[in-house]
């Protein structure tokens, strides 16, 4: 990085609203898949509720979010209220009943660092990972898919920056890269800092909503109907914000000294988090604050090695941006 770059947006940037657009609209997930989902979702319920009439079935993540893409697996979080459950013996359980109730390739993950048992539905064709008591995911789901009310600008952004992410291999945390969830908050702060704000930090105005999880106290605006056409100050475009995004990550954001926080709408501190030292795995090196869990950094699973990859990989955005005649296809092209 020899220069701190300043780029200007390019003149021409408005002819690339329509193709972004259009790639837009293809990811959006058709009602018919959306139903499936539904369906498989009962399936599950009626088999759950057989062997625990107390339990609830809650779907998270991107199929919930409304981050998800056509095509994407479902997340389901099951919610037992029994203190002494051993997840574990749970799962292998759930697993057993699963797999005699016809549905294939059930496989109870218990060591994995949220533990889950994975199914496919032959019925439908979705495939699906449950896992247990893991209600703070069904809580920051909700969150997002609040935010996407606001502004359609959100969706349109996210759903370009999970593709690309995809696209170009950047979105696997296992080897070092960021979650969907990362990116989508990325997405969301990006939004809460342009000026004029495109979103509110729905946390920093009066609660309509709390619930505290795990002692965490999670409390939000979430009358989110009332905050249609908060952003419409600022008239930019889909291009535009793609181009602004990529150009932040690459240029302007500063790795060393800042975290963004979606919870306050604003740049803070690494300082102020005492996230300046590594400790133990935690490395720091890029930092996104989860919005409820507030000492948990997403930036986490990246190491040194994978933070150049990423870096690299924002600039490479960057200057398809500024340069490419056809961004809409070289930035999405397989790495
Ligand atoms: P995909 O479309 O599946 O890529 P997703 O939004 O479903 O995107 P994940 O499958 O990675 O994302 O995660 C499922 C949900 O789990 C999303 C979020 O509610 C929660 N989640 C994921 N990672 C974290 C994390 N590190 N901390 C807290 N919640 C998380
Ligand atoms: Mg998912």
């Amino acid at each position: 990085r020899m220069m701190k770059r300043q780029m200007e947006c390019p003149r021409d940037i408005e002819r690339l609203n329509g193709p972004f657009l259009a790639i837009y609209q293809s990811l959006i997930p058709l009602e018919e898949e959306k139903a499936k989902q539904k369906q498989l979702l009962t399936l599950l319920e009626n088999i759950v509720s057989k062997e625990w009439p107390e339990a609830q079935l809650y779907l998270y993540g991107s199929c919930a979010n409304s981050f998800g893409v056509s095509k994407s697996d479902i997340d389901v979080c099951l919610a037992i209220d029994d203190a002494d459950i051993n997840k574990s013996e749970f799962l292998l359980k759930l697993a057993d009943i699963l797999q005699s109730d016809n549905l294939q390739n059930v496989q109870a993950l218990t060591r994995a660092r949220v533990p889950i048992v994975k199914l496919m539905d032959p019925t439908t064709g979705i495939s699906c990972d449950i896992c247990i008591n893991n209600v703070l995911a069904v809580v920051n789901t909700k969150l997002l898919r609040d935010y996407a009310e606001i502004d359609v600008r959100l969706r349109q952004l996210a759903f370009i920056v999970k593709h690309w992410a995809k696209s170009r291999g950047v979105n696997e945390t296992y080897q070092g890269t960021l979650s969907s969830y990362a990116y989508v908050l990325m997405c969301i702060h990006f939004l809460q800092i342009r000026r004029p704000a495109i979103l509110p930090s729905l946390q920093e105005m009066g609660c309509t909503y709390s619930v505290i999880i795990d002692d965490v106290k999670c409390s939000y605006f979430d009358q989110v109907e009332k905050l249609r056409g908060f952003g419409s100050r600022n008239k930019e475009t889909i291009a535009q914000l793609v181009w602004a995004f990529f150009n932040y990550w690459a240029y302007r954001h500063d790795y060393a000294s800042d975290v963004i926080s979606v919870r306050t709408g604003s740049i803070i501190s690494k300082r102020e988090k005492d996230w300046t030292r590594r400790i133990g795995n935690d490395r720091h090196l890029i930092c996104i604050e989860d919005p409820f869990e507030v000492s948990h950094d997403l930036g986490r699973v990246v190491d040194k090695h994978s933070i150049r990859v990423l870096r690299e990989e924002f600039e490479r955005a960057a200057s398809i941006m500024q340069y490419d005649p056809n961004p809409c296809v070289t930035l999405f092209e397989p790495y």
